[in-house]
């Protein structure tokens, strides 16, 4: 039977049985199990946080692969919110992408050593103490106790993975291990997860070589206004990955537990739309809509129930400089879904109620733009400390209703 008219349980067995099991995937179960149950024993809420790019392997021994932008930003910074809000966390990350904590201090622009220095008090040899410098000691010590209360509590279990068939595996293989936190359980699904990809059995065993690509093939265009040119260009062919999210909702996750998923586009036409269509394609609880260039700044709650559509953002004083992004794209989306008159159910929230965080948010944003937006003495606001609080209140929200029924 082909993919397209299988159910989603059979998708499900062809796809995974299709694959060796990922080489960690059975210490990480066991991790998983461990930290489950301590959190179950202890009534504490787990959120799931998946975070980074997947990659696409061209070759089975990966030479080359496909990649995406993700660094893991969102995902890191939720899950720092997230533990601040007495969750445990499951980090489910692409190796090497940003970690709550260390993230303050990997992959930035200072590289970690510009925190550094020697103190005075030098040694025999002239050599002095590795120190932190005066100006970061305030910060470094917030950063660094936060993370030493997660870590000495059982907070945070990161599990690594790489490419996007580990990712699946690793999914399918924590949600079934969340099942006895019922209510108690989150899946916040921020990773970038590549929609193609290469079935296993059409892939190279070994490096592809340039060598071996045939010249006579036709590789520019898929329509007859071009002639066929004689080329050594490697074609790549993907396939749709299977789309998990109804195996999740109805299947791997446990009865009663909140599932958020994320919608990344780069149109803002397409924005609210595409994730109003993945909401009620797969009946979860919340698609958290955001373009690529302003994701930083504005994300959309799209909800299955009032307001249906509800912007969130960051006051404009209090924005963190993107070098990517672009504030002119900020409302973008919201105008566009309006102007093409979206459904009357339909609510935004930056002219009539206040966006979340009435304080930092829509209020807030009023006022610095007409003082002329100086952030001299502001510090800049994460979008996900505005974002996890929300999350928060509808967790307690289902979990409420759940010990009702
Ligand atoms: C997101 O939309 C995340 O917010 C970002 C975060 C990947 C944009 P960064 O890592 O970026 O902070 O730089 N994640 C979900 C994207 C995604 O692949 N969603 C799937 C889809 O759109 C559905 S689960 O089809």
């Amino acid at each position: 039977m082909s993919a397209e008219h299988s159910s989603p349980t059979e998708a499900e067995s062809a796809y995974f049985n299709s694959y060796p099991p990922p080489k960690a995937l059975e210490k990480h179960e066991a991790l998983a199990r461990a930290f489950v149950a301590h959190h179950v024993e202890a009534n504490r809420r787990v959120v799931l946080v998946t975070s980074g790019g997947t990659t696409v392997p061209l070759e089975n021994q990966t030479v080359r692969f496909i990649d995406n932008f993700s660094a893991g930003t969102r995902g890191a910074t939720s899950a720092e919110y997230f533990l601040e809000a007495g969750y445990a966390v499951i980090f489910l990350h692409r190796q090497f992408s940003l970690l709550p904590y260390s993230r303050h201090y990997s992959h930035s622009t200072n590289c970690f050593l510009d925190f550094m220095d020697e103190d005075d008090n030098g040694g025999p040899d002239g050599s002095g103490r590795i120190v932190v410098r005066n100006e970061y000691q305030d910060a470094m010590r917030d950063v660094l106790r936060k993370y030493r209360y997660a870590k000495n509590n059982n907070l945070l279990l990161l599990l690594p993975f790489t490419t996007v068939t580990e990712y699946m595996f690793e999914l399918r293989s924590i949600a079934n291990i969340m099942r006895p936190l019922g209510a108690n359980a989150m899946f916040y699904l921020a990773a970038a997860v590549s929609d193609f990809f290469i079935p296993r059995h059409r892939m190279a065993e070994h490096k592809i070589q340039s060598s071996d690509i045939p010249e006579d093939v036709y590789t520019g265009y898929n329509d007859d206004s071009h002639p066929p040119a004689k080329s050594k260009k490697l074609i790549i062919d993907l396939d749709p990955v299977p789309k998990f999210l109804h195996r999740l909702v109805d299947g791997w996750s446990p009865a009663n537990s909140m599932i958020v998923s994320f919608k990344l586009e780069t149109d803002p036409n397409l924005l609210v739309y595409k994730a109003r269509t993945s909401l009620q394609r797969y009946s979860h609880h919340l698609v958290i809509g955001n373009l690529l260039s302003t994701r930083k700044w504005e994300v959309v709650f799209v909800t299955p129930d009032p307001p249906y559509e509800r912007w969130i953002r960051v006051p404009k004083a209090r924005r963190s400089k993107s070098v990517s992004g672009i504030e002119d794209q900020i409302g973008l989306a919201e105008r566009k879904d309006a102007s093409q008159g979206a459904s009357s159910a339909t609510t935004t929230t930056t002219t009539t109620t206040p966006a979340v965080g009435d304080e930092s948010a829509a209020g807030t944003t009023e006022k610095h733009a007409a003082d002329g937006g100086d952030d001299s003495e502001h510090v800049d606001i994460e979008i996900e400390s505005l974002i996890v609080p929300q999350l928060v209140a509808m967790h307690t929200k289902k979990i409420e209703q759940a010990s009702r029924n």
